[in-house]
């Protein structure tokens, strides 16, 4: 079915299908895509909500000429309908980007994360296999699977997942792995490192923290609880790491990457930063609540990323430092205040030619 359309005119290439198109990541390589000239079409589920507050700016009036923006229900569960999908679509690359994203989530609801974060997978390597037309396949693969290996992490690294995510992404890593060696099918996975945003999911650590800072200077909150603030993550700028995911596709031959800044960070060196950046010492505010702790933690993750950036060409302009700027400034703007700016300026600077609208 389609949905919706959106023109940008401009030369046609290549069809591009992308599961999780309503996603931080889905949402910013629609973007991106239609900016290179593809047709693109979304898979989103239906919801008694709207679901589809990211891609808004860029979803049109489905009458409009030039449509190069189609959505189409289906849900990850559903092999029947995501066949009928992608058999219509036909496209020349499908980024499988939807899941059950939240790993403290997973071990509340293990098997479906298990259902649509692992055999989802599956479920469309399964109808690529079948189809007559060479689809090239990426899956989005997470640093969360090396778990408990010590850093730095390459694509060497072995995992040892710790949470019911991670055990359902490896399982998936592992199906795209066999798909491209038993079937010749062009398929990658890109083991990608946490990448933030101003559109990330409010329940991630650093948006349920710029989001509480944001609302403490606005006098709408005074307590903002989390859980372990010892935990170490690799943190860069979403909007350069669905870049990474198309160079991935362009390559003469398939083969996996890690995807991250090299730089790693505590939870608690990110709230003092950002709690610093709007002048106000987050000791003041935060309290630990155990219910945000895991029953097992990925405590520390940190990216080599020689491989992406010699066959990528692909090197982070953000680091930490910018994006706790960047993702402050829009919290701020989208609830009324004045930001301080910074991260405006840095955006402006290091991306001459900005392919992303709204945040
Ligand atoms: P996200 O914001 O949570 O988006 C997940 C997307 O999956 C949403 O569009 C969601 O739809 C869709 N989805 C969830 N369950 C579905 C189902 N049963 N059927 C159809 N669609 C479903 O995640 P993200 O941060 O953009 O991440 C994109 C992908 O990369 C995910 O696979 C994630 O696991 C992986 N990843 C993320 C990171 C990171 O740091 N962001 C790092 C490594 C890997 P709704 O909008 O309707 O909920
Ligand atoms: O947690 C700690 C928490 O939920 C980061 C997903 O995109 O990246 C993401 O997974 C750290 C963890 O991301 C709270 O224990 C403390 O150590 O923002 P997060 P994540 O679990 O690293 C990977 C690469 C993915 O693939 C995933 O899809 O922060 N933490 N207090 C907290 N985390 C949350 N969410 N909430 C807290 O209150």
């Amino acid at each position: 079915m389609i949905l919706e359309k959106a023109s940008y005119g401009a030369c046609e290439l290549k069809t591009a299908l992308i599961t999780g198109i309503t996603g931080q990541d889905g949402s910013y390589l629609a973007e991106f895509l239609l900016h290179k000239g593809y047709t693109v079409h979304g898979i989103i589920r239906r919801a008694s909500t709207f679901n589809t507050a990211r891609i808004d700016h860029i979803l049109v009036d489905p009458h409009t000429e030039g449509t190069r923006l189609f959505l189409h229900y289906g849900d990850l569960s559903d092999s029947e309908q995501l066949s009928n999908i992608i058999y219509n679509v036909r496209p020349e690359e499908v980024y499988h980007l939807g899941a059950q994203s939240h790993v403290r989530v997973s071990f509340d609801i293990p098997e479906y994360t298990g259902s649509i974060a692992g055999l989802a997978t599956t479920r469309i390597l399964e109808m690529l296999r079948r189809s007559e037309k060479k689809i090239r396949f990426y899956q989005a693969s997470s640093s969360e699977m090396f778990g408990n290996s010590p850093p730095p992490q390459n694509e060497r690294t072995p995992f040892q997942p710790r949470s019911p995510y991670a055990c359902a992404k490896a399982y998936s890593f592992w199906m795209t792995a066999n798909y491209r060696e038993g079937y010749g099918i062009y398929a990658v996975n890109g083991i990608l490192f946490n990448h933030e945003s101003p559109r990330r999911g409010e329940i991630f650590v650093t948006r349920k923290i710029t989001r509480a800072l944001t609302n403490i200077l606005g006098g709408k909150q005074k307590v903002l609880y989390l859980g372990n603030l010892d935990a170490r993550r690799d943190w860069g700028f979403a909007v350069e790491y669905v870049e990474a995911m198309w160079k991935m596709l362009q390559l003469d031959r398939a083969e996996d990457f890690v995807i991250g800044t090299g730089e790693q960070h505590s939870v608690k060196e990110f709230l003092d930063l950002a709690f610093a950046y709007a002048g106000l010492n987050y000791r003041e505010y935060v309290k630990i609540d155990p219910r945000y702790y895991r029953p097992t933690e990925a405590d520390s993750l940190v990216a080599d990323t020689t491989k992406a950036e010699d066959k990528l060409d692909w090197n982070p302009r953000i680091k930490f430092e910018e994006l706790v700027k960047i993702m402050v400034d829009a919290e701020m703007r989208d609830g009324g205040l004045s930001p301080p700016g910074e991260g405006d300026k840095l955006l402006a600077s290091k991306f001459p030619v900005r392919w992303w609208n709204s945040d």
